[in-house]
């Protein structure tokens, strides 16, 4: 059965669901979270004459503040999943009551059930950015997907095979502030999800990339930018990017998946469980504390070693590369 919504997110590969959230009740708690971290990081790292100045300023020069500061991975404490490589027993992560109550959000879930019908699942391929004007970046951070732009991808490029080949997975897309060409909106290519999943390359420091992806500079780009309350829906193999922020403020979103029920996560062992169901059984976590328990059970099996992996989508013949589509 398609419904409107579906139709236009599998024909164009991408759509913008306009005032979907409330800033006040659904987006600032996680704000204010993410402020908590900043603190707690400052009290840590900061030097000790420092830290009562430092901790009465605002949010961003306080971020500003721990950025210069060397942290080793920074981006992975504001992160909401584990980090990809290297697990330990202590690394943290971004995983609070907010986001729980985020992902679970009754106004997300309606908007995600007209996509995918009514057996929901939650998906562990999910991201907090933080993005400050580029050029505060350090140069190795500019590229970084977290923290600066990322390259041109299809989002089923980063699950495993099975997650390719068999995973129904949207993309919510949500920004906690006003998203701009100027900021570093993402863009996208209208259509270009009908070209199914094609071969990827190992960017940036490991990060997917699409294959021939120069050949998409020329095409006409739809620009993603949207208001804080809108989420934006990207079809699994929509081709798109984040560009720079070339704005003097920060960039702050989150990314968001969900799959159809019984489906591979595609990133196994990572939590995926039911958010929506007919039958209430499926739903067996039904509170944060649940929610982190999950997180830290799957990172206790990948202690010493990564979290996940995806390996590239690379067909054996070049039928999949871009330039033979185009
Ligand atoms: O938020 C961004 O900058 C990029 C997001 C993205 O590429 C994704 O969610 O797949």
């Amino acid at each position: 059965m398609t419904n409107s919504l579906q139709k236009k997110l599998y024909e164009n590969g991408y759509l913008i669901v306009k005032k979907v959230l409330n800033f006040n009740r659904d987006l600032k708690p996680i704000l204010n979270d993410m402020e908590f971290v900043i603190d707690c990081l400052i009290q840590k790292y900061a030097k000790k004459r420092e830290i009562k100045k430092v901790l009465n300023l605002e949010f961003k020069k306080k971020y500003s503040y721990i950025s210069k500061l060397n942290i080793y991975d920074l981006d992975q404490y504001f992160n909401t999943r584990l980090p990809r490589d290297h697990v330990k027993r202590d690394s943290d992560y971004f995983a609070t009551q907010s986001l729980w109550n985020l992902i679970t959000n009754k106004k997300i879930l309606d908007v995600v059930e007209k996509i995918l019908g009514k057996e929901i699942m939650s998906n562990p391929v999910q991201n907090t950015r933080i993005k400050q004007p580029e050029k505060k970046l350090p140069k190795g951070s500019i590229h970084d997907g977290l923290s600066g732009r990322t390259p041109w991808h299809q989002d089923a490029a980063v699950l495993n095979t099975r997650g390719q080949k068999l995973t129904d997975m949207v993309t919510v897309w949500i920004p906690f502030t006003k998203t701009t060409k100027k900021n570093g909106c993402m863009i996208t290519v209208k259509k270009i999800n009908k070209m199914g999943l094609l071969n990827h390359i190992s960017g940036y420091r490991g990060q997917v990339e699409l294959k021939n992806s120069e050949l998409l500079d020329d095409m006409k780009h739809i620009y993603l930018e949207a208001n804080i309350g809108d989420v934006i829906l990207l079809h699994k193999h929509s081709i798109h990017y984040s560009l720079p922020n070339r704005s003097n403020d920060f960039r702050i979103s989150a990314d968001l998946r969900y799959n159809v029920a019984g489906q591979p996560s595609g990133r196994e062992p990572l939590p995926n469980f039911y958010v929506r169901s007919k039958n209430k059984k499926n739903l067996k976590i039904k509170n944060f504390k649940q929610w982190l328990s999950l997180w830290e059970k799957a990172k206790e099996k990948r202690v010493g070693k990564y979290a996940f992996k995806y390996p590239l989508p690379t067909f054996k013949t070049n039928k999949k590369d871009l330039s033979k589509l185009i």
